[in-house]
Protein backbone atom coordinates (compact mmCIF):
# COMPACT_ATOMS: atom_id res chain seq x y z
CA UNK A 1 0.00 0.00 0.00
CA UNK A 2 1.23 3.51 -0.87
CA UNK A 3 0.72 6.58 1.24
CA UNK A 4 -1.36 9.31 -0.05
CA UNK A 5 -2.46 7.14 -2.31
CA UNK A 6 -5.90 9.34 -2.56
CA UNK A 7 -3.95 12.46 -2.05
CA UNK A 8 -5.62 14.51 -5.13
CA UNK A 9 -9.04 13.25 -4.07
CA UNK A 10 -12.40 15.27 -2.97
CA UNK A 11 -14.11 11.94 -1.23
CA UNK A 12 -14.38 8.37 -1.22
CA UNK A 13 -17.34 6.61 -0.75
CA UNK A 14 -17.08 2.87 1.21
CA UNK A 15 -19.56 0.06 2.49
CA UNK A 16 -21.42 0.10 -0.84
CA UNK A 17 -22.13 -2.91 -3.59
CA UNK A 18 -21.54 -1.54 -6.97
CA UNK A 19 -23.41 -2.57 -10.30
CA UNK A 20 -20.84 -1.10 -12.09
CA UNK A 21 -22.79 -2.09 -15.63
CA UNK A 22 -18.94 -2.39 -17.11
CA UNK A 23 -19.60 -5.66 -18.87
CA UNK A 24 -15.71 -6.14 -18.16
CA UNK A 25 -16.22 -6.67 -14.68
CA UNK A 26 -17.69 -10.11 -15.56
CA UNK A 27 -20.64 -10.44 -13.18
CA UNK A 28 -24.40 -9.56 -13.46
CA UNK A 29 -24.90 -5.52 -13.41
CA UNK A 30 -20.97 -5.68 -13.08
CA UNK A 31 -21.14 -6.23 -9.93
CA UNK A 32 -18.39 -5.29 -7.39
CA UNK A 33 -18.32 -6.10 -3.41
CA UNK A 34 -15.72 -4.87 -1.02
CA UNK A 35 -14.58 -1.89 -3.22
CA UNK A 36 -14.30 1.56 -2.55
CA UNK A 37 -14.61 4.20 -4.92
CA UNK A 38 -12.62 7.59 -5.12
CA UNK A 39 -13.21 10.51 -7.11
CA UNK A 40 -10.67 13.01 -8.08
CA UNK A 41 -11.59 16.48 -9.68
CA UNK A 42 -15.31 15.50 -10.16
CA UNK A 43 -14.38 11.78 -12.03
CA UNK A 44 -13.72 8.20 -10.58
CA UNK A 45 -10.29 8.09 -10.19
CA UNK A 46 -10.06 4.69 -8.44
CA UNK A 47 -11.76 1.55 -7.81
CA UNK A 48 -9.74 -0.85 -5.51
CA UNK A 49 -10.47 -3.81 -3.21
CA UNK A 50 -11.28 -1.97 0.37
CA UNK A 51 -7.94 -3.51 1.81
CA UNK A 52 -5.94 -2.28 -0.47
CA UNK A 53 -7.23 1.06 0.15
CA UNK A 54 -5.46 3.18 2.95
CA UNK A 55 -7.50 5.61 4.36
CA UNK A 56 -5.75 6.43 7.31
CA UNK A 57 -4.24 9.84 6.43
CA UNK A 58 -7.32 10.61 3.64
CA UNK A 59 -8.61 14.22 4.90
CA UNK A 60 -10.96 14.51 2.49
CA UNK A 61 -14.89 13.01 2.96
CA UNK A 62 -15.76 9.59 3.36
CA UNK A 63 -19.13 8.72 2.42
CA UNK A 64 -20.50 5.31 4.38
CA UNK A 65 -23.05 3.65 1.65
CA UNK A 66 -24.11 1.70 4.79
CA UNK A 67 -24.17 -1.50 2.88
CA UNK A 68 -26.05 0.20 -0.18
CA UNK A 69 -26.11 -0.24 -3.59
CA UNK A 70 -24.45 2.20 -6.00
CA UNK A 71 -25.21 3.10 -9.39
CA UNK A 72 -24.08 5.05 -12.21
CA UNK A 73 -25.97 8.21 -12.81
CA UNK A 74 -29.52 7.87 -14.82
CA UNK A 75 -29.73 9.06 -18.33
CA UNK A 76 -32.61 10.05 -20.27
CA UNK A 77 -31.42 10.12 -23.59
CA UNK A 78 -34.53 11.20 -25.39
CA UNK A 79 -37.26 14.01 -24.09
CA UNK A 80 -39.01 16.47 -25.63
CA UNK A 81 -39.59 18.14 -22.32
CA UNK A 82 -39.57 21.80 -23.62
CA UNK A 83 -43.32 22.80 -24.90
CA UNK A 84 -46.35 24.89 -24.22
CA UNK A 85 -49.67 23.82 -22.96
CA UNK A 86 -51.04 20.45 -22.68
CA UNK A 87 -52.90 17.55 -24.80
CA UNK A 88 -55.02 16.06 -22.67
CA UNK A 89 -57.90 17.00 -24.33
CA UNK A 90 -56.96 15.22 -27.19
CA UNK A 91 -56.42 12.38 -24.61
CA UNK A 92 -59.98 12.55 -23.78
CA UNK A 93 -60.97 12.33 -27.56
CA UNK A 94 -58.68 9.20 -28.23
CA UNK A 95 -60.55 7.44 -25.14
CA UNK A 96 -63.76 7.97 -27.23
CA UNK A 97 -62.13 6.47 -30.43
CA UNK A 98 -60.18 9.24 -32.07
CA UNK A 99 -57.37 7.92 -33.62
CA UNK A 100 -53.95 9.74 -33.76
CA UNK A 101 -53.62 10.25 -36.90
CA UNK A 102 -56.98 11.83 -37.54
CA UNK A 103 -56.80 14.68 -34.29
CA UNK A 104 -53.74 15.53 -36.40
CA UNK A 105 -55.15 15.76 -39.27
CA UNK A 106 -58.14 17.81 -37.73
CA UNK A 107 -54.93 20.33 -36.85
CA UNK A 108 -54.71 18.86 -33.62
CA UNK A 109 -51.58 16.74 -32.25
CA UNK A 110 -48.03 18.04 -32.76
CA UNK A 111 -49.56 21.58 -34.27
CA UNK A 112 -51.47 22.26 -31.50
CA UNK A 113 -48.63 22.12 -28.92
CA UNK A 114 -46.39 24.14 -32.09
CA UNK A 115 -48.99 27.12 -31.60
CA UNK A 116 -48.78 26.79 -28.06
CA UNK A 117 -45.08 26.90 -27.64
CA UNK A 118 -45.55 29.94 -30.56
CA UNK A 119 -47.18 31.91 -27.89
CA UNK A 120 -45.03 31.77 -25.08
CA UNK A 121 -41.50 33.45 -24.26
CA UNK A 122 -38.01 31.65 -23.12
CA UNK A 123 -39.23 32.57 -19.73
CA UNK A 124 -42.49 31.11 -19.66
CA UNK A 125 -41.15 27.67 -21.35
CA UNK A 126 -38.65 27.45 -18.65
CA UNK A 127 -41.46 27.58 -16.23
CA UNK A 128 -43.50 25.18 -17.80
CA UNK A 129 -40.85 22.82 -18.27
CA UNK A 130 -39.44 23.31 -14.68
CA UNK A 131 -41.34 20.67 -12.90
CA UNK A 132 -40.96 17.58 -15.92
CA UNK A 133 -37.49 17.88 -15.34
CA UNK A 134 -37.34 18.45 -11.63
CA UNK A 135 -39.87 15.14 -11.54
CA UNK A 136 -37.01 13.53 -13.29
CA UNK A 137 -33.90 14.56 -11.18
CA UNK A 138 -35.76 13.54 -7.94
CA UNK A 139 -35.53 10.06 -9.71
CA UNK A 140 -31.80 10.17 -10.11
CA UNK A 141 -31.62 11.48 -13.48
CA UNK A 142 -28.11 12.92 -13.61
CA UNK A 143 -27.74 13.51 -17.91
CA UNK A 144 -31.02 14.79 -19.60
CA UNK A 145 -31.49 15.25 -23.42
CA UNK A 146 -34.18 17.56 -24.34
CA UNK A 147 -35.38 17.88 -28.23
CA UNK A 148 -36.46 21.30 -30.20
CA UNK A 149 -39.76 20.52 -32.31
CA UNK A 150 -41.99 22.44 -31.07
CA UNK A 151 -41.21 25.78 -32.73
CA UNK A 152 -40.44 24.81 -36.29
CA UNK A 153 -39.70 28.41 -37.43
CA UNK A 154 -35.78 29.39 -37.38
CA UNK A 155 -36.82 31.54 -34.30
CA UNK A 156 -39.24 29.51 -32.48
CA UNK A 157 -36.67 26.66 -32.80
CA UNK A 158 -33.85 28.63 -31.35
CA UNK A 159 -35.85 29.95 -28.44
CA UNK A 160 -36.34 25.97 -27.17
CA UNK A 161 -32.99 25.36 -27.53
CA UNK A 162 -31.73 28.57 -25.29
CA UNK A 163 -34.80 28.06 -23.25
CA UNK A 164 -33.58 23.97 -22.36
CA UNK A 165 -29.79 25.53 -22.25
CA UNK A 166 -31.42 28.09 -19.37
CA UNK A 167 -33.13 25.58 -17.55
CA UNK A 168 -31.10 23.09 -16.77
CA UNK A 169 -28.34 25.46 -16.20
CA UNK A 170 -30.36 25.97 -12.56
CA UNK A 171 -29.55 22.29 -11.82
CA UNK A 172 -27.24 19.87 -10.99
CA UNK A 173 -27.71 18.07 -14.31
CA UNK A 174 -26.01 17.57 -17.50
CA UNK A 175 -28.12 17.98 -20.75
CA UNK A 176 -28.22 16.74 -24.32
CA UNK A 177 -29.51 19.11 -26.93
CA UNK A 178 -30.81 17.72 -30.10
CA UNK A 179 -32.00 20.03 -32.82
CA UNK A 180 -35.63 18.18 -34.22
CA UNK A 181 -36.79 21.02 -36.30
CA UNK A 182 -37.93 18.42 -38.57
CA UNK A 183 -40.51 17.15 -35.82
CA UNK A 184 -43.59 18.12 -38.38
CA UNK A 185 -43.88 20.24 -41.52
CA UNK A 186 -44.95 23.83 -40.28
CA UNK A 187 -48.48 24.77 -41.81
CA UNK A 188 -46.31 27.84 -43.45
CA UNK A 189 -44.48 25.05 -45.77
CA UNK A 190 -47.46 22.53 -46.51
CA UNK A 191 -47.19 22.65 -49.84
CA UNK A 192 -43.37 23.00 -50.18
CA UNK A 193 -42.01 20.46 -47.39
CA UNK A 194 -38.58 20.93 -49.25
CA UNK A 195 -38.44 24.48 -48.61
CA UNK A 196 -38.69 24.04 -45.08
CA UNK A 197 -35.37 21.15 -45.20
CA UNK A 198 -33.66 23.93 -46.89
CA UNK A 199 -34.34 26.29 -44.15
CA UNK A 200 -33.29 23.91 -41.79
CA UNK A 201 -30.24 23.25 -43.32
CA UNK A 202 -29.03 26.78 -44.79
CA UNK A 203 -30.85 29.01 -42.19
CA UNK A 204 -31.62 27.71 -38.93
CA UNK A 205 -28.29 25.20 -38.84
CA UNK A 206 -25.57 27.55 -39.22
CA UNK A 207 -26.85 29.76 -36.21
CA UNK A 208 -27.55 26.32 -33.99
CA UNK A 209 -24.08 25.69 -34.85
CA UNK A 210 -22.60 29.79 -34.10
CA UNK A 211 -24.46 29.46 -30.91
CA UNK A 212 -23.08 25.85 -29.68
CA UNK A 213 -27.08 25.25 -28.94
CA UNK A 214 -27.01 21.63 -30.10
CA UNK A 215 -25.27 18.40 -29.84
CA UNK A 216 -26.97 16.58 -32.46
CA UNK A 217 -29.80 16.55 -35.27
CA UNK A 218 -32.55 14.84 -34.89
CA UNK A 219 -35.70 13.92 -37.75
CA UNK A 220 -39.14 12.10 -37.46
CA UNK A 221 -38.68 10.12 -40.72
CA UNK A 222 -42.23 8.81 -41.16
CA UNK A 223 -45.20 8.85 -43.37
CA UNK A 224 -46.79 11.81 -41.94
CA UNK A 225 -43.35 13.37 -41.38
CA UNK A 226 -40.22 13.66 -43.61
CA UNK A 227 -39.10 11.33 -46.74
CA UNK A 228 -36.29 9.42 -47.00
CA UNK A 229 -34.78 12.02 -48.98
CA UNK A 230 -35.58 15.15 -47.25
CA UNK A 231 -34.12 13.35 -43.97
CA UNK A 232 -30.81 12.35 -45.86
CA UNK A 233 -30.56 15.76 -46.44
CA UNK A 234 -30.68 17.12 -42.51
CA UNK A 235 -27.90 14.59 -41.78
CA UNK A 236 -25.72 15.65 -44.69
CA UNK A 237 -25.97 18.91 -43.11
CA UNK A 238 -25.63 17.66 -39.60
CA UNK A 239 -22.51 15.75 -40.25
CA UNK A 240 -20.82 18.34 -42.25
CA UNK A 241 -21.36 20.53 -39.53
CA UNK A 242 -20.02 17.95 -36.77
CA UNK A 243 -23.27 17.21 -34.83
CA UNK A 244 -24.46 13.77 -33.63
CA UNK A 245 -27.17 12.19 -35.65
CA UNK A 246 -30.35 10.76 -34.30
CA UNK A 247 -33.62 9.73 -35.69
CA UNK A 248 -37.65 8.82 -35.01
CA UNK A 249 -38.18 6.05 -37.00
CA UNK A 250 -39.83 2.68 -37.80
CA UNK A 251 -42.76 4.29 -34.99
CA UNK A 252 -45.69 4.00 -37.42
CA UNK A 253 -44.02 2.35 -40.18
CA UNK A 254 -41.69 0.90 -41.92
CA UNK A 255 -39.69 3.63 -43.93
CA UNK A 256 -36.00 2.67 -44.00
CA UNK A 257 -35.18 6.07 -41.55
CA UNK A 258 -33.06 3.91 -39.09
CA UNK A 259 -30.59 2.11 -41.93
CA UNK A 260 -30.24 5.38 -43.41
CA UNK A 261 -29.47 7.07 -40.20
CA UNK A 262 -27.20 4.15 -39.20
CA UNK A 263 -25.44 5.06 -42.76
CA UNK A 264 -24.47 8.36 -40.79
CA UNK A 265 -23.32 6.96 -38.01
CA UNK A 266 -26.39 7.99 -36.10
CA UNK A 267 -25.38 7.74 -32.38
CA UNK A 268 -29.68 6.18 -32.07
CA UNK A 269 -32.49 5.09 -33.56
CA UNK A 270 -35.32 5.56 -31.34
CA UNK A 271 -38.81 4.14 -31.18
CA UNK A 272 -38.13 0.93 -33.53
CA UNK A 273 -41.33 -0.80 -33.33
CA UNK A 274 -41.39 -1.70 -37.14
CA UNK A 275 -37.79 -2.24 -37.74
CA UNK A 276 -37.13 -5.15 -40.25
CA UNK A 277 -33.43 -7.36 -40.14
CA UNK A 278 -31.87 -5.61 -42.50
CA UNK A 279 -32.31 -2.22 -40.43
CA UNK A 280 -30.98 -4.17 -37.34
CA UNK A 281 -27.94 -5.15 -39.57
CA UNK A 282 -27.54 -1.83 -40.38
CA UNK A 283 -27.52 -0.76 -36.48
CA UNK A 284 -25.33 -3.29 -35.84
CA UNK A 285 -22.57 -2.37 -38.10
CA UNK A 286 -22.41 1.44 -37.25
CA UNK A 287 -22.51 0.90 -33.67
CA UNK A 288 -25.84 2.49 -33.33
CA UNK A 289 -28.29 2.23 -30.29
CA UNK A 290 -31.49 1.29 -30.43
CA UNK A 291 -33.75 3.29 -28.30
CA UNK A 292 -36.91 2.02 -27.04
CA UNK A 293 -39.56 4.17 -25.95
CA UNK A 294 -42.43 2.09 -24.25
CA UNK A 295 -44.25 5.12 -22.52
CA UNK A 296 -45.36 6.17 -26.20
CA UNK A 297 -46.18 2.80 -27.28
CA UNK A 298 -48.03 2.49 -24.19
CA UNK A 299 -49.81 5.59 -24.00
CA UNK A 300 -50.75 5.03 -27.82
CA UNK A 301 -52.01 2.10 -27.12
CA UNK A 302 -50.11 0.34 -29.72
CA UNK A 303 -49.91 -3.60 -30.38
CA UNK A 304 -46.66 -3.92 -32.28
CA UNK A 305 -43.49 -4.29 -30.46
CA UNK A 306 -40.06 -3.52 -31.30
CA UNK A 307 -37.65 -6.44 -32.09
CA UNK A 308 -36.08 -7.19 -28.97
CA UNK A 309 -35.21 -10.58 -29.62
CA UNK A 310 -33.41 -9.78 -32.40
CA UNK A 311 -31.51 -6.84 -31.58
CA UNK A 312 -30.72 -8.69 -28.45
CA UNK A 313 -29.42 -11.60 -31.37
CA UNK A 314 -27.35 -9.48 -33.09
CA UNK A 315 -25.45 -7.67 -30.27
CA UNK A 316 -27.65 -3.82 -30.76
CA UNK A 317 -27.20 -1.76 -27.71
CA UNK A 318 -30.58 -1.02 -26.17
CA UNK A 319 -31.21 1.99 -24.51
CA UNK A 320 -35.10 3.06 -22.86
CA UNK A 321 -35.82 6.63 -22.59
CA UNK A 322 -39.07 8.10 -21.44
CA UNK A 323 -39.83 10.34 -25.04
CA UNK A 324 -41.53 12.77 -22.65
CA UNK A 325 -43.93 14.90 -24.66
CA UNK A 326 -47.37 16.46 -24.61
CA UNK A 327 -48.64 13.96 -26.92
CA UNK A 328 -47.68 10.46 -27.16
CA UNK A 329 -45.77 10.18 -23.78
CA UNK A 330 -46.73 12.71 -21.25
CA UNK A 331 -45.08 10.47 -18.68
CA UNK A 332 -42.11 12.09 -16.27
CA UNK A 333 -40.45 8.64 -15.35
CA UNK A 334 -37.60 7.28 -16.47
CA UNK A 335 -38.30 4.95 -13.73
CA UNK A 336 -41.48 3.89 -15.42
CA UNK A 337 -39.74 3.01 -18.33
CA UNK A 338 -37.27 0.78 -16.56
CA UNK A 339 -40.34 -1.21 -15.16
CA UNK A 340 -42.25 -0.70 -19.25
CA UNK A 341 -39.26 -1.79 -20.70
CA UNK A 342 -39.80 -5.45 -18.84
CA UNK A 343 -43.12 -5.76 -18.83
CA UNK A 344 -44.26 -4.47 -22.09
CA UNK A 345 -40.99 -4.96 -24.15
CA UNK A 346 -39.11 -8.33 -22.39
CA UNK A 347 -36.17 -6.67 -21.12
CA UNK A 348 -34.74 -8.06 -18.43
CA UNK A 349 -34.09 -5.84 -15.47
CA UNK A 350 -30.14 -5.78 -16.27
CA UNK A 351 -31.06 -4.37 -19.66
CA UNK A 352 -33.23 -1.94 -18.32
CA UNK A 353 -30.93 -1.00 -16.44
CA UNK A 354 -28.03 -0.75 -18.63
CA UNK A 355 -30.92 0.65 -20.90
CA UNK A 356 -31.00 3.89 -18.94
CA UNK A 357 -26.78 3.80 -18.01
CA UNK A 358 -24.39 2.51 -20.26
CA UNK A 359 -26.55 2.47 -23.78
CA UNK A 360 -28.11 5.59 -22.79
CA UNK A 361 -24.77 7.24 -22.59
CA UNK A 362 -23.81 5.98 -26.01
CA UNK A 363 -27.07 7.12 -27.27
CA UNK A 364 -25.74 10.66 -26.46
CA UNK A 365 -22.35 10.07 -28.28
CA UNK A 366 -21.07 9.81 -24.35
CA UNK A 367 -20.34 6.00 -23.82
CA UNK A 368 -16.43 7.16 -23.21
CA UNK A 369 -17.15 9.23 -20.24
CA UNK A 370 -20.69 9.03 -18.90
CA UNK A 371 -23.06 5.25 -18.16
CA UNK A 372 -20.96 3.34 -16.12
CA UNK A 373 -18.75 2.92 -13.09
CA UNK A 374 -15.19 2.74 -14.69
CA UNK A 375 -12.08 4.50 -13.84
CA UNK A 376 -12.02 7.89 -15.52
CA UNK A 377 -15.65 8.62 -15.90
CA UNK A 378 -17.27 11.17 -14.77
CA UNK A 379 -18.27 10.70 -11.07
CA UNK A 380 -22.50 11.12 -12.06
CA UNK A 381 -23.17 8.06 -9.07
CA UNK A 382 -26.46 7.47 -7.05
CA UNK A 383 -26.72 5.68 -3.66
CA UNK A 384 -29.76 3.06 -3.29
CA UNK A 385 -31.21 1.41 -0.51
CA UNK A 386 -31.91 -1.74 -1.97
CA UNK A 387 -31.08 -5.07 -1.53
CA UNK A 388 -31.04 -5.88 -4.96
CA UNK A 389 -30.78 -3.95 -8.89
CA UNK A 390 -33.62 -5.57 -9.79
CA UNK A 391 -35.57 -3.77 -7.86
CA UNK A 392 -34.79 -0.46 -9.78
CA UNK A 393 -36.80 -1.85 -12.36
CA UNK A 394 -39.12 -4.09 -10.30
CA UNK A 395 -40.74 -1.49 -8.23
CA UNK A 396 -42.34 1.49 -8.64
CA UNK A 397 -43.40 4.55 -6.82
CA UNK A 398 -41.72 3.63 -3.39
CA UNK A 399 -37.78 3.79 -4.27
CA UNK A 400 -35.64 7.18 -4.77
CA UNK A 401 -32.28 7.54 -4.38
CA UNK A 402 -30.83 7.88 -0.55
CA UNK A 403 -27.86 10.46 -1.99
CA UNK A 404 -27.17 12.06 -5.63
CA UNK A 405 -23.58 12.60 -6.44
CA UNK A 406 -23.27 14.76 -9.72
CA UNK A 407 -19.80 16.20 -11.49
CA UNK A 408 -18.66 14.57 -8.18
CA UNK A 409 -20.53 16.75 -5.78
CA UNK A 410 -23.27 15.92 -3.41
CA UNK A 411 -26.66 17.10 -4.31
CA UNK A 412 -28.65 18.50 -1.65
CA UNK A 413 -32.52 17.55 -1.87
CA UNK A 414 -33.43 21.31 -2.58
CA UNK A 415 -31.14 21.54 -5.47
CA UNK A 416 -33.24 19.55 -7.42
N1 LIG B 1 -42.83 10.68 -32.30
C1 LIG B 1 -43.60 10.77 -31.21
O1 LIG B 1 -44.12 9.87 -30.63
C2 LIG B 1 -43.66 12.18 -30.82
N2 LIG B 1 -42.82 12.81 -31.77
C3 LIG B 1 -42.40 11.91 -32.62
O2 LIG B 1 -41.65 12.19 -33.53
C4 LIG B 1 -45.05 12.75 -30.89
C5 LIG B 1 -45.05 14.13 -30.39
C6 LIG B 1 -46.42 14.71 -30.24
O3 LIG B 1 -47.46 14.09 -30.53
O4 LIG B 1 -46.46 15.87 -29.78
FE1 LIG C 1 -39.69 11.47 -29.49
Amino acid sequence: MHKNQFSHCERILVNVRMATLDPAVGAPYGLLDSHILAICQGRIAKLLPRHEADLSDFDGEIIDGQGGWLTPGLIDSHTHLVYGGHRAREFEQRLLGKSYEEISRAGGGILSTVRATRGLSQEQLVVQARPRLEALLGEGVTTVEIKSGYGLTVADELKILRAAKALVAEYPVRVSTTLLAAHCVPPEFRSEPDRYVEVICQELLPQVVEEHLADAVDVFCETIAFTLQQSERIFAAARQAGLGIKVHAEQLSLSGGAALAAGFGAWSADHLEHLDEAGILALQASGTVATLLPGAFYFLQEHRKPPVGLLRHHGVPMALATDLNPGTSPLASLRLMLNMGCTLFGLTPEEALAGVTRNAAKALGQGDVLGTLHVGKQADLLLWDIEHPAQLAGEFGSLRPRQRIVRGEVVHASHG
